[in-house]
Order: structure tokens, then sequence, then C-alpha cells
């Protein structure tokens, strides 16, 4: 299509091919001089000879100078501006079809060509283009281009172009400081150079066609409209006022389209300047700010699909550059005290910046740690370039990495003073980081727990769950997953804790329950902060907290069915009444789990293929028993939001969790429709328990699905025996339960379904959701679920319910 072609700018053209000839000109000055007519030479003999003097002395030089192959010659292009303070800009300037945007550009080509005639660069000079023109009070923006034999190559530099070029102006400038060509003042010290690519200036002249200027003032925030459908590429060349960054916030607005938008931090789509590229209409990043380092931006728009719609929406706004220095004085706690942020989080990291934060340390006793979520440091050995940022904290130099975890970086203060800097060498950036801060004791860094000094946090300490990459919290350990009585040091089952029988040898299992202990793998954390050490005293009409927090909550898991015991695979109405079916378009797809009256609990893989993201697609029915059949108990809701776990990884399954926020809240009234308990994070399963799985049994969307709600007993199975089997593909946030045998059939749960275990007066817990798994019925593989008490902390943050 013709729509593709480059856009032909006659303009350009005549002007490069001009500059080609006078450079030509200029390089042969003293060779072109010979005489024309060879039968006057003899008249002309004492200028003849002055003449080969001349040439010869020229051609030495040229020779030594230039080089011995003048052969191979280099292209380098620069991709420049200045500021001429003489003019202003108009707005047929910023129009580059425009008779002035061309009468203009070939003067101010004419000025650049004498400017890198008169210097050095005279013999390399190939052309200047002006390309477009800003405000300030006229910025003209230009590519230089010089052609450089080889040898002299590593010589010419961007620096050295610049020093040059500078060197020259500032020879000649007035007394005001400008430098004076024609009625144009510039002003030298703006003068600025990007080394740049041939094929950036290719892809910015297919764009010239589809071109527009934006200047956006200080306090204003300026809508771009979309692009122009008639052309391919785009591109929005944005301006603010000096002093200010520019941030561009970017919103995919259709759920169906390929269109790219790539930003840049220069006028021009310099490969060297790109500061991020969205392919369009990922669910990944729907919403986006992006900064600059200064007041000047390049957008460029790719058409992917045909529309006539815009895909996206857009909008820029000049930002105040703030300096990044901080000083913070610590307080004696140990609570969060603040957060650590890139400039403008959570927009992008802006290209080219640095930030540093001075902690004062209260006492020597305490160290610094500073938490990330999805980022983390590594040590750099040598000084290999960091991709997303160096930190340099006190004397360590570290490169930050993004990753689907958490971390902390815990610092040893070596005095009361601790100054950590984060620096962006690269244009090419990333979503903003933030770190939250605190202290903790040198002594006791992680009370209760373990300190995995693989990525900083503390851990749960033999509970029978390797939660540190090196296996250091599963170690040594005394009574794995079991307690110790303190008298004689056996081990004795955590369930035996508390339970009003003297299983140790004097009793101590029995002693100090009503108090608060320390805090352990499975004690139960109040409220107040305090631990008891009775595991799940929770909802036991016991008041084991001081606050009596763990009786609160209570309206939860209990079924439609006092307590009868019903034999078989299939549920009867109210069995199971947190269950939920979660349609598209009328078909079963998962299962889920009512946890709260707003919020159905699911897998994030339900959720992960491209079709499946949106939540306008998904219904949720509730109080079902039947997929034939709609009953009056049923309850069915649209859903206006997905939340999938930040780290949910497709690859691994970790974190394989997700929360479907309902269109309206629940009524409670029916005992047919009744949220599941969540556990507490340190909520005890004993290995070999009996829980039950429940589902229609779709295995995917095109699976069969059973008619009626099934139901199915299974083990939990340690997680060594799990970790055996799968090899390295359980994580800490995983499970497995089910009969080595493979006799029942442990995948008759579907995605997303809940996996509950019963607790104390008869109250159900929901322990796991189906995951993943191996194979259904194969004798030793076990399905996997996902752990809930490795995410329940999430699943509160998200609902704000606790
Ligand atoms: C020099 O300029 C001409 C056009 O004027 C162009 O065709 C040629 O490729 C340029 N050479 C380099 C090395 O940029
Ligand atoms: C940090 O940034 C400031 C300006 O924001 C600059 O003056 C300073 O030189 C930078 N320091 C380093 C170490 O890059
Ligand atoms: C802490 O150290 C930094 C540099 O190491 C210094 O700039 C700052 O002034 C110091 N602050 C105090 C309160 O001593
Ligand atoms: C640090 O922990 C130790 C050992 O648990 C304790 O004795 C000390 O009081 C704690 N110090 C602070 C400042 O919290
Ligand atoms: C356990 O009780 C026996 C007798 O009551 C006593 O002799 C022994 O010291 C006690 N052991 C501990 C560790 O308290
Ligand atoms: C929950 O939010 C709190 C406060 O924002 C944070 O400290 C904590 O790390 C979050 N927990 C999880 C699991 O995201
Ligand atoms: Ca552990
Ligand atoms: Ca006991
Ligand atoms: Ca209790």
């Amino acid at each position: 299509m013709s729509l593709d072609m480059p856009y032909p700018d006659p303009a350009v053209e005549t002007m490069e091919k001009s500059q080609k000839d006078l450079s030509q000109d200029s390089e042969s000055v003293v060779i072109a001089q010979k005489p024309c007519k060879s039968r006057d030479w003899l008249k002309f003999a004492p200028l003849w000879i002055i003449l080969i003097l001349v040439a010869t002395i020229g051609l030495t030089w040229y020779l030594l100078e230039v080089g011995t192959t003048p052969g191979l010659r280099i292209p380098k292009l620069y991709a420049c501006s200045l500021k001429i303070v003489s003019h202003e800009l108009t707005y047929d300037l910023t129009r580059p079809a425009s008779k002035a945007f061309k009468t203009e550009s070939e003067h101010l080509q004419k000025l650049v060509s004498d400017l890198v005639l008169a210097s050095e660069l005279a013999v390399f000079y190939n052309s200047s283009t002006v390309y477009a023109f800003g405000e300030g009070s006229l910025i003209v923006y230009f590519w230089l281009s010089l052609e450089v034999p080889d040898t002299h190559s590593p010589y010419v530099t961007m620096n050295s172009v610049k020093a040059v070029i500078l060197n020259v102006m500032k020879a000649k400038t007035s007394i005001k400081g400008t430098y004076i060509f024609d009625q144009y003042h510039v002003d030298p010290s703006s003068f600025n150079i990007q080394e740049a690519k041939w094929q950036d200036r290719q892809l910015h002249s297919s764009a010239i066609g589809c071109y527009r200027y934006t200047y956006v003032r200080a306090g204003q925030e300026i809508y771009l409209k979309g692009p122009d459908y008639l052309y391919t590429t785009c591109t929005w060349h944005l301006q603010g006022p000096p002093g200010h960054l520019l941030k561009v916030w970017l919103k995919w607005t259709r759920p169906d389209c390929r269109d790219r938008l790539i930003m840049y931090d220069s006028a021009a789509p310099l490969a060297s300047a790109l500061i991020t590229s969205h392919y369009g209409c990922t669910r990944q990043e729907p919403e986006s700010e992006v900064l600059s380092s200064g007041n000047v931006m390049l957008v460029l728009w790719k058409q992917g699909m045909y529309n006539y719609d815009d895909p996206f929406m857009l909008t820029v706004q000049p930002l105040p550059i703030e300096s990044c220095q901080h000083s913070i004085v610590l307080k004696k706690t140990l609570e969060i005290q603040g957060q650590l942020r890139t400039p403008y989080y959570p927009s992008y990291c802006p290209p080219n910046f640095n930030c540093t934060w001075n902690f004062m340390v209260p006492s020597p006793d305490y160290g610094i740690v500073l938490h990330f979520e999805g980022y983390k440091l590594t040590r750099q050995y040598t000084y290999e370039p960091c991709f997303s940022g160096l930190w340099q904290v006190q004397t360590k130099r570290m490169c930050g990495l993004r990753l689907l975890q958490s971390y902390s970086e815990r610092i040893f203060a070596i005095s009361g003073n601790v100054t950590v800097s984060f620096t962006n060498n690269k244009i090419l950036t990333g979503p903003g980081i933030q770190a939250s801060y605190s202290l903790f004791n040198l002594s006791d860094p992680c009370p209760g727990e373990f300190l995995c000094i693989t990525n900083g946090l503390c851990v749960p300490l033999c509970d029978g769950v390797k939660d540190c990459s090196n296996e250091l919290d599963e170690r040594n350990c005394v009574c794995p997953a079991q307690y110790q009585c303190s008298e004689s040091g056996s081990c004795i089952s955590v369930s035996q804790v508390c339970d009003g029988n003297k299983d140790c040898v004097n009793g101590t299992d029995e002693e100090n329950c009503q108090q608060a202990v320390p805090c352990s793998a499975f004690t139960y954390k109040c409220d107040d902060g305090s631990c008891v050490k009775k595991p799940n005293p929770e909802c036991d009409s016991v008041h084991d907290c001081r606050d009596k927090s763990d009786e609160k909550k209570c309206d939860c898991g209990v079924q439609a069915l006092e307590n009868r015991l019903i034999g078989g695979v299939t549920s009867q109405e109210g069995e199971w009444p947190w269950q939920a079916s979660l349609q598209v378009q009328g078909i079963h797809v998962c299962g889920g789990s009512l946890i709260a009256n707003r919020w159905i609990l699911s897998a994030a893989h339900c959720f992960h293929p491209e079709r499946f993201a949106s939540p306008e697609i998904w219904t949720v029915i509730l109080g079902k028993i039947r997929l034939s059949r709609s009953s009056q108990k049923e309850m069915s809701f649209k859903v206006t939001r997905l939340v999938l776990h930040p780290f949910y990884d497709e690859d691994s399954h970790d974190y394989d969790v997700a929360l479907v926020l309902l269109d309206h809240a629940v009524p409670l009234t029916s005992p047919h429709v009744q949220p599941v308990c969540l556990p507490s994070g340190t909520h005890y399963i004993p290995t070999d328990s009996i829980c039950w799985v429940t589902g229609w049994g779709a295995a995917n969307e095109y699976g069969p699905s059973v008619d009626t709600l099934q139901k199915v007993d299974l083990k939990i199975v340690s997680q060594d025996v799990c970790s055996d089997l799968y090899r390295y593909q359980i994580s800490p946030r995983m499970f497995c339960a089910g009969y080595r045998d493979g006799s029942k059939d442990a995948c008759l749960g579907d995605s997303g379904s809940p996996l509950v275990c019963k607790g104390p007066r008869g109250r159900w817990v929901q322990f796991g959701l189906v995951s993943w798994g191996a194979g259904c019925g194969i004798p030793k593989y076990f399905g996997v679920y996902s752990r809930l008490t490795r995410l329940v902390g999430w699943i509160h943050n998200v609902t704000g319910v606790s």
C-alpha cells in the first residue's frame, strides 16, 4: 500500500544534495583549481608551479591526516538541537509540509553547514537536515551527517564533535554570548547532540506525514488526539517548559488491538533514546505513566489491526524535575517507617537519574531492612552495567533485578549514618520502584522465625515446608513439623499441644496455654500481635487471645446440613455452601469459593488465557448443585474486577491464586450460600489429615463436567514426599493431596475449587485450591494445590477483610 511509503520531502532531498556538493567542493578546494585549458599552461607557469606545490602539500596533508586508504568511509549520524534566541516558533513551523518550514530549514541548514565547515570536521561533512522545530524561543532539531575515514573514526566521537562545534561558536560569540549567523542568534550552551543510526532517520521520515507537535505548559495536562488511520505510523513530538520532565499517561481501552506505542527520550525516534515500547491491549499493563528525563519526548505509534476507534488514550503533562535527595531520621521501633520511591512513583523510573537516602539509625543495636516486592538486589561483582538500576548501600554495589518474588535487603549499619543511593544510567526503563524501610534487631532479626539469607526474608522455621531456597529453614530441626517438649526434648504432634492431655513427660505441652508466648511456626497471632501456644485456636468457643480476637469473625465454614456425613461422591444441597461455579457464556469453566460477601477465591490460571482475562465475560453462580438445572436457591453475579496474584507465574504455577470481585454483595441470609473460613498464616494441618475437594470436574472449558457437584476425600501429603515426586516444581506456595496408589480420582475438583478441612466445632477451613497435577488417577502422582496459609496475607490486603 502506498500509505506505507516514507514521506518524500523534496526540501530535505535537495538540501542534502546541495550540502553534499558543498562539502565536495570544500574537500577538493585545492585540486579543483587546476587550469582548464592545457594550451594556456605556459602562460600561467608561475601560478601553476605554486598550485602544484600547494596541491602536493595539500595531498600530503590529506594522506597523512585523512588516512592512507581513503576508500573506506564510515558514516556517522547525529541528532542535534540548537536554541535560536532571536526567533519564535510559529504554527507553520510545526508542520513539516509548510512553506515556512522549508524556508526556515534551508536557512538553518546553511547555518549548520557553515558551522561545521569552519571547524576541523569540514572534510568529514556530508549534510545537515532540519527535521523539526520546537518552542523556546525557537529550537531547531537537525540531523548532522558526517563521513569519516575508518582510520579517523575512533577519534570522531559524539563528544569530540560537540566540543569542536562548540569551539567554533564560542570563538565567534557576540557580547551577549550568542553566536550570530545572518539574522539568527544562537545560544551555544543549548547545543545538544545524540548519536543516531540511519534506521532512526528512516523511521522518522516514514512517520513525518503524520507528525504532530504539542507544547504543554506547566500545570497543564493535554489529551493527545489519536492517530490518523490513513497512515501506519504517527509521531507526537512533545515539548514542555525548561526545568521540567514530561509524563505521558497511556491507557489501552480495547481488548483487541496489536498497536505499538514507542516512547523516546528525544525529539527523534533514536534507538539509543528508547524509554519503553508498549504492545497494545495486553492486560499485563493496561495503564502506565512514562517519564522522560527532560522536556522533550517523542511518542511513535505503529498500527496493528485496522481500527476505527482509538485503542488507547494518551495525555501529557510537565512535572518539575525534583531532586531525589532525602534525609531520614529513623525512630526506635520495628514497624515499617516509610517508603523509598523513584521520582513520581508509581510512574516509570525516569531515564538517567539518581536518588540518595541518608538514614540516621537511632542505636547500634539496629540494622535497616529495605523490603521490595517484585524486585531484588544482586551483588555487582564486576563493573558490568545494571539493567534495572544500580544501588549502592554503604560501600556495597548492587544491581537491581525484577522478579516475581519478595526480597529484603538487610543493612548492617557501619555507622549511625547509612547512605543508600540508586542510579539509573539507562534510558530504557520500566515501572517505578519502591521499597518499605524499617529497623530490625541485629541480635534477633526474625523473632520466632528463620532469616533466609538468600532473600533476606523471615520464614517459618521447622514447619515442614522448605521456604528458603537453600533449605536451611528445615535443616537441623529436632522436631520437624512437630512440637518439642521442653523438659525431655522429645517430639509430639502439634495437635497435642494445649489439647487438655499431658503428652510431654511433665506436661509442659499444657502449660501457658492461656498466655502470650514467643511466636513460632504454629503459634497463633492475635490481633494485638501477641502469640498463643494453642494451634488453630480460632472459633473453638474458648477465648485464647487476651483480646479475644480468636473468637471473632466466626461466621464462616458452616454447612447447611448439621454435621451430617453423607456418603457417596455426589454432594447434597447446602453441603458446600461456599462452592461457586465460574462460567463463561453459560459454560462452567472453573470452580471457586465464597470467602467474603463480595469476594470469590479461585485460581489465577483460570483467567490467564487472554480470552478469559476480562471481568465482563464471567458470571459467578452460588448455591448451585446441578449444572444443567437452576434452582431457586441459586444466586448469579456479574464480575467487576479480577485480581491475579502479582507474582503468579504461568510456567511454574507459583502463586496460583486470584480474587474475583462480584458486582454486588452476596446476601448471606440463605444457609445454602455461606462463606468458607480462611486459615490463619500459621494454621496447622497434620500430614495424612483427610480433607475434601469439591467441584464439577471440568479440566478445562472443553473438558467434560459432571452434572452434579462432586466431592472427594483426600489425604494431605507431606511436603517432602510431594517435592520428591515433582522434583523442584513444588514451591512453598503449593502442597500435594491424594493417595499413593492413585485410587481416588484426585482431579475431580476443577481448577480454582476449594480444598477444605474440618476444624473445631465442625467449621470448615479452606486450606488449598485446585492448581495443577501430573494427571488424574496416575499412581503416586498427587494433585497439587495452592497453599493458602502462604497466600492469606495477600488475600487480606486485596479484600481489606481480615
Ligand atoms: C551523504 O549524503 C547523501 C545525500 O546528500 C546520502 O545519499 C549519503 O548516503 C550520505 N552519506 C552518508 C554516509 O551519510
Ligand atoms: C545525580 O543527579 C544530579 C542531578 O539530578 C546530578 O547533578 C549529579 O551529578 C548526579 N550524581 C551522580 C552520581 O550521578
Ligand atoms: C551522612 O552522610 C552523608 C554522606 O555520607 C552526608 O552527606 C550527610 O551530611 C551525613 N548526615 C549527617 C546527619 O551526618
Ligand atoms: C533485640 O533482641 C534481643 C534478644 O531477643 C533482646 O534482648 C533485645 O532487647 C532486643 N533489642 C531491641 C532494641 O529490641
Ligand atoms: C519432671 O518432673 C520430675 C518429677 O516431677 C522432676 O524430677 C524433673 O526434674 C522434671 N523435669 C523437668 C525438665 O522439669
Ligand atoms: C500487605 O500490606 C502490608 C501493608 O501495605 C504490607 O506490609 C505487606 O507486605 C502486604 N502483604 C502482602 C502479603 O502483600
Ligand atoms: Ca519452613
Ligand atoms: Ca497435650
Ligand atoms: Ca479459641
